[in-house]
C-alpha cells in the first residue's frame, strides 16, 4: 500500500525500517562508500555533494577551466552569480520582471554540467519490480501525445539561504553557499507523470519511483555515484509532478533539463530531475546517495540516522543588492518576494530599521500555492549608517519565518528572517 506523502515523517521511518532489515538496496553504490563519503564530507566540514567544490565538480571541473559553469545560456554578472558549477539568481536583477522568472535569469543547479540531447533521439524508459510488465519506452512524440497540462510552479534548491547559517548563526555547514536566488518560478507545460506511469503499467505493487538524469556521473571525494535520482514516493508521483517540456511558453532550454525534465511541485529542487532518462518502478523502497546521505537533515537536532526532506519552507527576499547603498532622505520603493511550499503566502511585514518596528507590505500578486508573492513598502531613510532590511511572510497554514533555524551540517531549508545589510549615504 502506497504510504501518504503529506505524513513524510511515516513514510521516511518505514523506509529506514526498511533499510535496517536489509531489504534496501542504493543501486550501485555501495553501502560502505556513503558512509565513508558522509564521514569525509562532515570531516572537511566544507566539502558535500551539494558542494561546488572541486570534487562535486566532477567530470566538468575536468573539462572547463575552474569556476566556469558547464552552461549554454550567457551567465552576465548582472543576471548571476556564479558559485562552481551553478549560477545564483541576484535578486536586484527581477526588480521591475513580471510573476515568471525570465528564463535569462532563472538559477542553474547543476551537478556536473549541461548535457545537449536533441528531442528527437530522446527516450525515456520506465521499467522495474512496480510494473506489470517489462519496460516501456516514451519517445518524445509519444509523450508530447498525451494529454498536456500547465502549472505555475517554484523550484527552489534545498540550500537556498545556506550562507546565512554561517552569516546570522555563525554555524559551519557544507555545499554552495546560495544567498536566496536559488529559486525561480516557471509555468512549466507537460505530460502529469501518472498518465506515463499507467500507460507503463504500474501496480498496486509500486512503492517508489526513481527518476535518473542523463547528465554526467557524479563523483565525489573519490566515490562514483552515479547519475544523479533521487526516490519519490508513488503517491506523490503520482499526484501533482509533471514531465515538463515547456518552460514559460519556449521549449525547455537545455540548462533547465531540456528536452524533458521532472517538475514536483513544492518539493526541494533535487526532486525535480532533469535531462530525465529513465524511471525506475520499485515494488520495494528505493534509495541513491541523494536521499540518503546529501539532501538528508543531519545535526544535534536530529537523530543519528538523519531525517528526510521532501517539502520546501518558507522564505522572504528583497530584490536589492545585499550590501546596497541607499540615498538618505529620498522615497524609495523596496521590493521583494515572499514563497511557501506549504500554503499561499497571506502577509509579509517588513522592518527598515534592524527589527524594532514592522509594516506591513502591500502584496502585489493574488497568493497562490506553489508560487511567491511580489510586495512592496516605501521607505524614506532619515539617517545615514548602516542598518538591515528584513521581510517575514505568514502563509495560510499560519506559519511565520522564525528568528533562527535549527542547525544541519548540511545547510538546507534555512527558513529564518534575513537581516539584508544595507548603507544608508
Ligand atoms: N539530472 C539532474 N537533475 C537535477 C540536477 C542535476 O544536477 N542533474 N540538479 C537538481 C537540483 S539540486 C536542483 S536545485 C534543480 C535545479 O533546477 P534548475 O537548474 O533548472 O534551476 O535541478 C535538480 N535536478
Ligand atoms: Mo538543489
Amino acid at each position: 500500500m502506497p504510504l501518504d506523502p503529506s505524513d513524510e515523517s511515516r513514510y521516511d521511518r518505514a523506509r529506514l525500517r526498511q533499510w535496517a532489515r536489509g531489504r534496501a538496496r542504493s543501486a550501485a553504490v555501495d553501502r560502505r562508500d556513503l558512509l565513508r563519503l558522509f564521514a569525509a564530507g562532515a570531516a572537511a566540514g566544507a566539502v558535500g555533494l551539494g558542494s561546488a567544490g572541486p570534487a562535486a565538480a566532477g567530470t566538468a571541473a575536468a573539462a572547463a577551466p575552474a569556476a566556469v559553469p558547464g552552461t549554454v545560456k550567457a551567465l552576465p554578472p548582472e543576471l548571476f552569480t556564479i558559485r562552481g558549477t551553478n549560477a545564483e539568481t541576484n535578486f536586484a536583477a527581477l526588480r521591475g520582471t513580471g510573476h515568471l522568472t525570465p528564463v535569462d535569469r532563472f538559477f542553474v543547479r547543476n551537478h556536473t554540467s549541461t548535457p545537449r540531447i536533441a528531442a528527437d533521439s530522446w527516450r525515456l524508459t520506465v521499467w522495474g519490480g512496480g510494473l506489470a510488465g517489462g519496460p516501456v519506452e516514451f519517445s518524445y512524440d509519444r509523450l508530447r501525445a498525451l494529454r498536456a497540462v500547465e502549472r505555475t510552479v517554484f523550484i527552489e534548491c534545498a540550500g537556498n539561504g545556506r550562507s546565512f547559517y554561517t552569516t546570522q548563526q555563525g554555524q559551519q555547514v557544507s555545499g554552495t553557499a546560495w544567498t536566496l536566488g536559488a529559486i525561480g518560478v516557471a509555468r512549466w507545460r507537460g505530460a502529469r507523470l501518472s498518465d506515463v506511469l499507467r500507460q507503463a503499467g504500474v501496480t498496486r505493487a509500486a512503492v517508489d519511483v526513481l527518476p535518473r538524469g542523463l547528465d554526467d556521473e557524479v563523483v565525489a571525494n573519490g566515490v562514483n555515484l552515479g547519475r544523479v535520482r533521487r526516490p519519490l514516493p508513488v503517491s506523490k508521483a503520482l499526484d501533482d509532478v509533471l514531465l515538463a517540456y515547456e518552460m514559460n511558453g519556449q521549449p525547455l532550454p537545455p540548462d533547465h533539463g531540456g528536452p524533458v525534465r521532472l517538475v514536483v511541485p513544492d518539493w526541494i529542487g533535487v526532486s525535480s530531475i532533469k535531462w530525465v532518462g529513465d524511471i525506475e518502478v520499485g515494488d520495494a523502497p528505493l534509495y541513491s546517495p541523494w536521499n540518503t546521505d546529501t539532501y538528508r537533515l543531519f545535526g544535534p537536532s536530529y537523530a543519528p540516522e538523519g531525517a528526510p526532506m521532501s517539502r520546501q519552507t518558507l522564505k522572504s527576499a528583497f530584490e536589492l543588492e545585499l550590501g546596497a547603498s541607499v540615498p538618505v532622505h529620498r522615497a524609495l520603493l523596496l521590493t521583494g518576494r515572499s514563497w511557501s511550499a506549504a500554503a499561499p503566502v497571506e502577509r509579509v511585514e517588513v522592518s527598515t530599521d534592524g527589527g524594532v518596528r514592522w509594516r506591513r507590505a502591500r502584496l502585489h500578486d493574488a497568493p497562490r500555492r506553489g508560487s511567491w508573492v511580489r510586495w512592496s513598502v516605501p521607505w524614506t531613510p532619515r539617517a545615514a549608517g548602516a542598518t538591515a532590511l528584513l521581510a517575514r511572510a505568514t502563509d495560510a497554514t499560519g506559519r511565520t519565518q522564525p528568528a533562527t533555524t535549527p542547525h544541519n551540517t548540511q545547510g538546507y531549508l534555512f527558513d529564518a528572517v534575513v537581516r539584508h545589510p544595507v548603507t544608508v549615504v
